[in-house]
C-alpha cells in the first residue's frame, strides 16, 4: 500500500459527565486522531492517550510530537506499507506505545477498506455481539453513586466496574452490593495502593467481587504476585501489561488471573491480539478495557472483544454513556450488548459536520513517494 501522508487531528469533546479515577478527572476527551491517506483508501486511529500524563507517562499532545516528528517519517522509509510492518518500522523508538497504535491503526484501517475486510474479520473475531460492563467513576457520595449505578443496570449494563482509592472502596462496595445484590461487580484502583495494604484490601473478599484491577503500581509485578497469595479476590491487571512479553512473564509470576486488554496500552491490535493468544494459552479470560474512545476507537475496540478469549464484559460500553453526540453514528446497546461493524476497516467514519465541529488543530504531514 502506499500513502500519502497522514493528517493529525486533534479533537475535544464533551463527556456528559465527569468522569473521576484516583488519578483525576476528566470532563472531556481531548483525542489525537490519526488519518492516513492512501492511494485507494483512508483509515483511521485514535490515541487512547488523554489530556495529562496521568493514566501513563502518554499525553495527547506528547503523542502528537512524537508521531510529527519521528513515527510518522520512519513509516515513509517502509517499502510496500501494511499494517504488519508498522511496528517493527517504529520499534527503535522507545515508548509512545499509544502513539504506535494510532498509526498501526489507521494504517490497518486503510488497509483492509481498500480489501474490503472488516477490523474483526481480520483480527479473527467469532462473535457478531459482545457483552458490555460500564466503568463508575467515583462520585461525592454513595447516595449518587447509587442513582449511577441503577442507571446503568436500568440501561441494561451486564457488569459494574467502581473505581476506588484509599478513602472510597469498601464502603462503596458494600453499599452496592446491599442495593443491588448479587450483581457481576467488580473494582478499578489505577494503581492507587501499596503491597502494605494487603490487610485492607482483603476486607473486599468479603463482597464476592469478578475481580481486583491493578491495585499497585504499574512496574510492580511482584508486588502483585504477592497481593495474589494474600487475597482472595482475583487480581486484574490493566496498567502493568504494556506487551505480550509482559502478560507473559505477569501470568508466570502469578501477578494475575485476569487481563484487561487495552490496544493503546500495549501499541495496538495487532499486539493486543498477541496477548489475547498468550493468555488463551494460559487458560486466562481477558476483556477489552476502554480510554473514554469516541465511535472511531470503539469500533476497534468491539471488534476485539469479538475474539473467543474475550470471556469476560469490557468497558465497551455504548456512545451515550460517555457522549451526547459521537463522533460516529452511535453505538446502542441493546440487551447490554454492542454490535460488531461489518462494515471494511472499522466500519464506521467520522461524520464530517460533528468532526469539523469538535476538532482544533489539524496538522498534514506529507510522505515522500517511495
Ligand atoms: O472507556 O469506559 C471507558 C473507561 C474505562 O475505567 C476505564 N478506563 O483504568 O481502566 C481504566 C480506565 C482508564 C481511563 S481513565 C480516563
Ligand atoms: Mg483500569
Amino acid at each position: 500500500m502506499k500513502i500519502e501522508g497522514v493528517e493529525l487531528r486533534t479533537v475535544e469533546v464533551p463527556l456528559v459527565s465527569p468522569f473521576r479515577t484516583s488519578f483525576g478527572t476528566e470532563t472531556v476527551r481531548e483525542a489525537l486522531l490519526v488519518r492516513v491517506v492512501g492511494a485507494e483508501s483512508e483509515g483511521w486511529g485514535e490515541c487512547g492517550a488523554g489530556t495529562a500524563p496521568l493514566y501513563s507517562s502518554q499525553y495527547t499532545h506528547g503523542a502528537a510530537d512524537v508521531l510529527g516528528r519521528f513515527l510518522v517519517p520512519a513509516l515513509g522509509a517502509v517499502p510496500d506499507l501494511a499494517a504488519h510492518r508498522v511496528a517493527p518500522a517504529l520499534a527503535a523508538f522507545k515508548g509512545h506505545r499509544m502513539a504506535k497504535a494510532a498509526l498501526e491503526t489507521a494504517v490497518l484501517d486503510a488497509e483492509l477498506r481498500a480489501r474490503g475486510v472488516s477490523f474483526a474479520e481480520a483480527l479473527g473475531g467469532v462473535r457478531d455481539r459482545v457483552p458490555c460492563g460500564v466503568s463508575v467513576g467515583i462520585t461525592e457520595s454513595v447516595p449518587t453513586l447509587l442513582d449511577v449505578v441503577d442507571g446503568y443496570l436500568e440501561a441494561g449494563y451486564l457488569r459494574i466496574k467502581l473505581k476506588i482509592e484509599p478513602g472510597w472502596d469498601i464502603e462503596p462496595v458494600r453499599a452496592v452490593r446491599e442495593r443491588f445484590g448479587d450483581i457481576p461487580l467488580q473494582v478499578d484502583a489505577n494503581a492507587a495502593y501499596r503491597l502494605g495494604d494487603a490487610r485492607h484490601l482483603a476486607r473486599l473478599d468479603a463482597f464476592d467481587l469478578l475481580m481486583l484491577e491493578q491495585p499497585l503500581a504499574e512496574d510492580d509485578l511482584l508486588g502483585h504476585a504477592e497481593l495474589a497469595r494474600r487475597i482472595s479476590t482475583p487480581i486484574c491487571l490493566d496498567e502493568s501489561i504494556v506487551s505480550a512479553r509482559a502478560a507473559a512473564t505477569a501470568l508466570t509470576l502469578g501477578a494475575c488471573q485476569v487481563v484487561n486488554i487495552k490496544p493503546g496500552r500495549v501499541g495496538g491490535y495487532l499486539e493486543a491480539r498477541r496477548i489475547h493468544d498468550v493468555c488463551a494459552a494460559h487458560d486466562v479470560p481477558v476483556w477489552c478495557g476502554g480510554m473514554l474512545e469516541t465511535g472511531l476507537g470503539r469500533a476497534a475496540n468491539v471488534a476485539l472483544a469479538s475474539l473467543p478469549g474475550f470471556v469476560l464484559p469490557g468497558d465497551t460500553s455504548a456512545s451515550d454513556r460517555y457522549y451526547r453526540t459521537d463522533l460516529t453514528e452511535p453505538f446502542q446497546l441493546a440487551d447490554g450488548r454492542l454490535t460488531v461493524p461489518t462494515g471494511p476497516g472499522l466500519g464506521v467514519s467520522p461524520l464530517p459536520e460533528v468532526l469539523a465541529e469538535v476538532t482544533t488543530s489539524t496538522t498534514w504531514l506529507p510522505l515522500p513517494a517511495s
